[in-house]
């Protein structure tokens, strides 16, 4: 292997690039339109352009990334996250091809792509599931019976579906013809698929995944877990490593069951398993994501590992370095995606030119940044900016350096959800560890604290000043600097101190 060619844009592309050039393997960047001045593009060492800023017009467009990678003598094609990191008839494409697909083969992502199929294999690793029906629920009559058979509450799923579209919890026999024509009903028009099944509740889960990474010779590891409660809408917010529950024993019995899984289904390359864990530590297969994620930096810092180099080894042939007594988890980590979302605004997007880029830095400090001051964020992709990512030998200790972190990073000219990490890492509940897939949506319906850290005292000084002195209420019309807020440039109008 000689040249990667990087099929995806934003953070992940430049870290990715980053390992290939460390391995003097050569980087081809693809950009559309919109991205023709994009951080990744400088990075590689050759770029090539695909069509417009429509992901569907460019970097979902298999046959151009294809044409793109002839072109440039490319050997393989690592996808990244997200866009076609797994499609496996891109995956199949790309063997046909001849370029090595950084990833799964074909075969594997198909067996544990679909969540009815992924089921079926994990009955067959025997892995722990949610209790309840394997295969997709003909009738309503049929749903009774399943849910009569494991009690009330149940959660209904649509089997096409995923990311928590189309959950519905029901919590009596009586609710739950209604809930299944519905669930299926939205399935169809969501998935193309209104087939549905139906599970356990598990009330109050985490979410807590493993990372896999198996080569070509048999040999697959289990490299810790992520603590991904933290979410919102089923997107992820923080996510974290270790997970501040999860011991010695419950670790390895997590790992080898998703070892057994990866094994079972042929699988090669990095993996993630998903499971529920309730309050008494059972686990539950989930769902696997056959895909590098975008929350695989916390791993990284406390096993010391680089998983793309190990990606790419294991895609060149090469046995995996490691057997599973080396692997060793030191400290803790903690991740927060930063969006250009406004928070004040239902979390929109806030798309715009970054006038002003301070980044964070300093001792157990990783910033996996994909903008840079003077960069539009454009509206046509996921506005993720990066991932602030810190590293300490406790978990009080790297919230405490994450917490400093944030303070340290400026992003003028757009909105993002730096205010939010703030008030999740002040939070009580978060620094216990009380968390569970429910606790960002509590949070959030908590009245903002009057001290909140949000908004900081000498602001709230400001504001009341500015109030008594009867000063225009939004000083909408004043320009705001961008390491500043709003009310600090009213307030330098109005020639007051903060
Ligand atoms: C569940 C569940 C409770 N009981 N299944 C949400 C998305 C999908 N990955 C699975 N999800 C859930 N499945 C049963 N039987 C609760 C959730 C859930 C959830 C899971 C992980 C992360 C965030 C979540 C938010 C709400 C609900």
């Amino acid at each position: 292997m000689k040249k990667v060619l990087i099929a995806n844009r934003g953070e992940i592309a430049v870290r990715v690039m980053r390992t290939c050039r460390e391995m003097g393997l050569g980087t081809v960047a693809v950009y559309s339109d919109v991205d023709r001045r994009a951080l990744h593009v400088a990075h590689a060492d050759e770029a090539y352009r695909l069509g417009p800023g429509a992901a569907t017009e460019s970097y979902l467009r298999g046959d151009l990334l294809l044409d793109v990678a002839r072109r440039a003598g490319a050997d393989a094609i690592h996808p990244g996250y997200g866009f076609l990191s797994e499609n496996a008839e891109f995956a199949d494409a790309c063997a046909a091809a001849g370029v090595t697909f950084i990833g799964p083969p074909a075969r594997a992502m198909r067996a544990l792509g679909s969540k009815t199929k992924a089921r079926q294999a994990a009955d067959a690793a025997a892995m722990p599931r949610v209790p309840g029906s394997v295969t997709g629920l003909a009738t309503v009559e049929e749903a009774l019976r399943v849910a009569g058979e494991i009690g009330y509450p149940v959660m209904l799923k649509a089997a096409a579906g995923g990311g928590g579209k189309g959950m519905r919890a029901v919590a009596s026999a009586a609710e739950l013809p209604a809930a299944y024509a519905a669930a299926s009903s939205e399935a169809e028009r969501s998935f193309g698929s209104g087939e549905v099944y139906l599970e356990k509740l598990i009330e109050r889960p985490r979410h807590i995944e493993i990372q896999v990474m198996a080569d070509m010779h048999g040999n697959c590891l289990y490299l810790g877990e992520r603590e991904c409660s933290v979410q919102r809408r089923h997107q992820k917010v923080i996510e974290e490593a270790p997970s501040a529950v999860v011991g010695d024993d419950l670790r390895r019995r997590m790992g080898e069951a998703a070892v057994r899984l990866a094994l079972s289904a042929g699988y090669v390359n990095a993996g993630t398993v998903e499971f529920l864990v309730d309050e008494a530590q059972n686990f539950y297969f989930l769902e696997m994501n056959t895909r590098l994620q975008v929350e695989h930096p916390v791993t990284e810092m406390i096993t010391g590992l680089d998983l793309v180099e190990m990606q790419l080894r294991v895609a060149m042939g090469e046995p995996l370095a490691l057997r599973q007594e080396d692997v060793r988890l030191r400290g803790h980590a903690v991740e927060c995606r930063i969006y250009a979302e406004d928070p004040e605004n239902n979390f929109f997007p806030s798309p715009g030119l970054i006038t002003r880029l301070v980044q964070p830095g300093g001792p157990g400090v990783r910033e996996d940044c994909g903008v840079y001051e003077g960069w539009t964020v454009p509206l046509e992709y996921d506005p993720m900016l990066s991932k602030l990512v810190t590293f300490a030998e406790t978990r009080e200790a790297a919230i405490a350096r994450m917490v400093r972190a944030l303070d340290e990073y400026v992003i003028g000219g757009i909105r993002t959800n730096i205010g939010l990490f703030r008030r999740i890492l002040d939070d009580e509940e978060f620094r216990a560890a009380w968390i569970d897939t429910g606790y960002l949506e509590r949070l959030l319906a908590r009245p903002a604290e009057r001290g909140d850290p949000e908004i900081p005292a000498d602001v709230v000084t400001l504001a009341a000043a500015l109030f008594a002195s009867g000063a225009k209420q939004n000083g909408a019309d004043v320009p705001v600097e961008a390491s500043e807020s709003r009310w600090a440039a009213v307030g330098r109008r109005e020639g007051l101190r903060a």
